[in-house]
């Protein structure tokens, strides 16, 4: 079945990926991002199943705004995908820009909030609907310098949980995607700010998550039948695991 379906940080990466692959499978996809050029040559590629829509999720009054601009025909939200989000440093929380984390705040935590709270409403009210959301395996797994990062998406994933439990007896889903390390997107790039050496050497023979493979686990969840509520799928390429945990002594 066609569904309407926002996707937010759709200029880029897993964003541009999902709604490649949505539109393939016949659906018609909002791009959501700041960077409307971008969005405009997705369309260009994709065409009328694509509608581009500038917005940036940190800037509340602009989402709004956004929203009350799509055409009537574009304004039922049958699935959110809340993707847009970042990862900005490594560095340990004692030496952090502040900056930084609000960035990280704003995006992660906040525009994901504020869009799920506009969006929520229309799909109670239909009693149909899916948000997806874009966590990780930071938001269950912590590790040095992902301070902020793991504990905005540990949000997400908390968040995700809570909203099933509001939607009780609703059939809305709710679902939370969490990858590991993935290649292919801007996210090392801008969390290293623009090292492209040290984005190179984390990859190098990884064979890290693709963009491709999110798009489609999006995909595959909404395939899934109506009556099925996938909580959280965490996807981690083969090359990543677990190690002990290190014990300082003095
Ligand atoms: C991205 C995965 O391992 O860089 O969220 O935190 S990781």
């Amino acid at each position: 079945m066609s569904e309407t379906i926002l996707v937010t940080g759709a200029s880029a990466g897993f964003g541009q990926a999902i709604c490649r692959r949505l539109v393939a499978d016949g659906h018609r996809v909002i791009g959501a991002a700041r960077r409307i050029q971008k969005l405009q040559k997705l369309q260009g590629e994709l065409g009328e199943s694509f509608y581009p829509l500038q917005m940036d999720v940190t800037d509340l009054s602009q989402v709004d705004h956004a929203l009350a601009s799509l055409p009537a025909d574009w304004s039922q939200i049958d699935v959110l995908i809340n993707n847009a989000g970042l990862a900005l440093g490594l560095a340990p929380a004692q030496e952090a820009e502040m900056a930084d984390w609000l960035t990280m705040i704003q995006t992660n935590i906040v525009g994901l909030a504020y869009l799920t709270r506009r969006i929520l409403p229309q799909m109670v009210e239909r009693n149909d609907g899916y948000i997806i959301n874009m966590g990780s395996t930071a938001g269950t797994v912590p590790y040095p310098g992902a301070n902020i990062y793991g504990a905005s998406k540990a949000f997400v994933k908390q968040f995700s949980l809570n909203l099933r439990a509001d939607l009780a007896g609703k059939k809305i889903r709710v679902s939370n995607i969490e990858p590991g390390l993935c290649e292919g997107t801007e996210f090392s790039l801008v969390r290293f700010k623009g090292d492209e050496k040290r984005v190179e050497s984390l990859y190098q023979d990884a064979h890290a998550i693709q963009p491709e493979d999110i798009a489609n686990t999006v995909s595959w969840l909404l395939q899934q039948p109506k009556h099925v509520n996938v909580n959280r799928i965490e996807i981690m390429p083969v090359s990543q695991t677990f190690g002990t945990q290190p014990v300082y002594r003095d």
